[in-house]
């Protein structure tokens, strides 16, 4: 490991799909935070990259109430939308992968389907594969529905508890950064109401009047982000909510410790 340290990095669902429409990509939001990852491998950082579902995952869990578990009168239909989902989510991080490899890097994809178990911050499965010794590849993975042990029989782990785990688990990382699709970080109010102002440092106590948006979103939206993002926040000094589509405050936030966007503080 460099002295440079590990980036853990979320793509947030919003910013890399329309979460609207079932399935719509935002190709271009790919592109672009893609090759601010490929500036920061070419500097030494070392990175892992997370990634949400947005329209790939929350509209058809929540149509088919998946967050919740097995319901006896659906079942059929469930599993048959579980496997949908899980194929969806292979499909868009495939989407990132491709564009990551069109610039010259090799990205490795881990279903969790396939290696975790439960959801929540406490899901078991082994978190070794994140840490990679060097930078020729980054290891990539994603919210995804998961086997539960128990009656549940499925559940949905979010890529924010990804993020909690690896950030707490995996050594030297300097920065968590959660990227987002239309905001410049952590708001007062939601981000249509006119009187919405960008929260610079957040901690604990502080009150949003966030908007969850729960007709599309079935983690937990920003209120879950922003739980996790204060827990890591205790060990990380460098927990961050950024515009997704703004690379340069990515890049400055590296580079010079601050930048526009939301600072997560214990
Ligand atoms: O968008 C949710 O992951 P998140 C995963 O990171 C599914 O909360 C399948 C809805």
């Amino acid at each position: 490991m460099n002295s440079k340290g590990r980036i853990v990095i979320k793509l947030g669902g919003g910013l890399i799909t329309n979460k609207n429409l079932s399935k719509t990509i935002n190709k271009e939001a790919i592109k672009n935070v893609c090759n601010t990852i490929k500036q920061l491998n070419d500097e030494g950082y070392v990175l892992i990259i997370v990634h949400g579902a947005g329209s790939y995952g929350h509209i058809l869990s929540k149509k088919m109430d998946i967050a919740n578990g097995i319901n006896n009168e659906i079942q059929e239909q469930q599993i048959n939308a579980v496997q949908q989902i899980r194929s969806n989510m292979i499909e868009l991080n495939n989407e990132v992968i491709k564009s990551l490899k069109k610039i010259g890097l090799v990205a490795i994809g881990y279903p969790p389907s396939k290696w975790a178990k439960g959801i929540g911050k406490d899901f078991t499965g082994n978190l070794d594969i994140f840490e990679t010794i060097n930078n020729d590849k980054i290891p990539i993975c994603f919210g995804d529905v998961v086997d539960r042990d128990d009656s549940n029989k499925f559940g949905i782990l979010s890529g924010d508890d990804l993020m909690y785990r690896i950030s707490m688990e995996i050594p030297n990382v300097n920065f968590t950064i959660f990227l987002l699709g239309d905001v410049d970080g952590v708001l007062t109010n939601p981000p249509n109401n006119l009187n919405a102002k960008l929260i610079k440092n957040y901690s604990k106590n502080d009150i949003t009047n966030t908007s969850h948006s729960s007709d599309i979103d079935v983690t937990g939206g920003i209120d879950l982000k922003l739980l996790r993002a204060v827990e890591i926040s205790k060990k990380i000094e460098n927990v961050w909510f950024l515009n997704g589509n703004r690379s340069e405050r990515i890049m400055q936030l590296i580079h010079t410790g601050t930048t526009i966007g939301t600072k997560i503080l214990p």
